[in-house]
């Protein structure tokens, strides 16, 4: 049963109007989209790491810089979602806090490693595509501010998308080794790509009443599909081979027919069991430690300041 509120609400949301900070919205409403954004931003932060890990080693000057800009891309993003999430009355400190002590989650991708040049590659064309392919409906999402952190976050991100094709192109037409890792790279990525888009439809815990309230306007499984249409064709211009021996296209529902992700795995991976859990969480969290005394400097300078205003 709803309230005379939560009906207008909904009412309004029914009509595509934007729900701005401080407007009257259910308790419900605020937790899902600071569940939902937090867990966006930290995966941003995060996401840096399986990147950052091949700034030194790119192979060549312009290489470098491009993966250098999109990593701090992705630091941008972060702070366009924690800003939007604060607005909902949580604190960037408070979300911090919940990743560091393992309460928030972060997107499952960020916890497998990054071997092979190929692998930035393969994480631009399939991670940020699954990305995009998640975040573009998002725009329209019900939450004023989150919906316009992701407009601008999805005119990077297809930025993204396509420096990762362009080093697929080149790695997949050179050398039969530089093919092979390629290849590899695809095997590896292709089914932790799919586990982005979430749990299947029947499994997802929060997709009925997050749609219900525009907070998400697809299921999981709907937008897994689409990735998968959208990326075949681009593997096979690629002249590379999807990890699946049942893709095929289906005539009659106008996409391919393609095998699950192991989900024990995927939730193995949620628990803190996948291959790099530990590693990247350890990261972020030294990383917060060694800033304290920044943190600290800056917030003592602050003070001083304020002390020698006139008043
Ligand atoms: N990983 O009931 P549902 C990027 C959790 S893009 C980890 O279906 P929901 C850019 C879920 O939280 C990646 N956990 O959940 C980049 C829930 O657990 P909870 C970030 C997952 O929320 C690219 C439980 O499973 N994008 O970073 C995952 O309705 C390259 C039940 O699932 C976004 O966050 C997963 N894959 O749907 C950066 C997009 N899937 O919270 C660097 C916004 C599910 O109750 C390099 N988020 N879970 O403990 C969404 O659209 C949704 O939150 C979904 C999940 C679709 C991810």
């Amino acid at each position: 049963d709803m309230s005379p509120e939560e009906i207008a609400f909904q009412g309004r949301i029914d009509r595509n109007e934007k729900i701005e900070p401080k407007e009257w919205m259910p308790e419900g409403y605020r937790k899902t989209l600071i569940r939902q954004i937090g867990q966006h931003a930290h995966s941003e932060i995060v996401g840096q790491l399986p990147e950052g890990n091949w700034i030194t080693r790119a192979p060549t000057l312009e290489r470098k810089q491009i993966l250098l800009a999109k990593v701090q891309d992705e630091a941008g993003h972060g702070l366009y979602l924690y800003c939007a999430a604060e607005t909902l009355g949580v604190s960037r400190d408070e979300l911090l806090e919940r990743l560091h002590s393992g309460d928030m989650k972060y997107s499952s991708i960020f916890n497998y490693p990054t071997l092979t040049w190929a692998d930035m590659g393969a994480v631009g064309w399939l991670v940020d595509g699954a990305a995009i392919m998640n975040q573009v409906p998002l725009q329209r999402t019900s939450y004023g501010p989150y919906s316009r952190a992701m407009i601008r976050i999805c005119k990077e991100e297809s930025f993204h998308q396509r420096q990762g094709y362009a080093i697929m192109m080149k790695m997949a037409n050179g050398t039969p080794a530089q093919k092979k890792m390629a290849q590899d790279a695809l095997n590896r990525l292709w089914y932790p790509s799919l586990m982005m888009f979430g749990p299947s439809d029947k499994d997802s815990v929060h997709s009925a009443q997050s749609m219900a309230w525009k907070i998400k306007m697809n299921t999981n499984d709907e937008l897994r599909q689409k990735f998968v249409d959208q990326t075949v064709p681009q593997a096979e211009y690629l002249g590379l081979t999807v990890p699946d021996p049942d893709l095929k296209w289906n005539e009659e529902k106008g996409g391919y027919d393609f095998s699950e992700p192991d989900w024990d795995e995927f939730y193995q991976v949620l628990k803190g069991n996948g291959p790099c859990n530990k590693e990247r969480l350890g990261a972020r969290v030294k990383a917060w430690e060694d800033g304290a005394w920044y943190r600290d400097a800056m917030v003592a300078h602050a003070k001083k300041k304020a002390s020698r205003r006139p008043v």
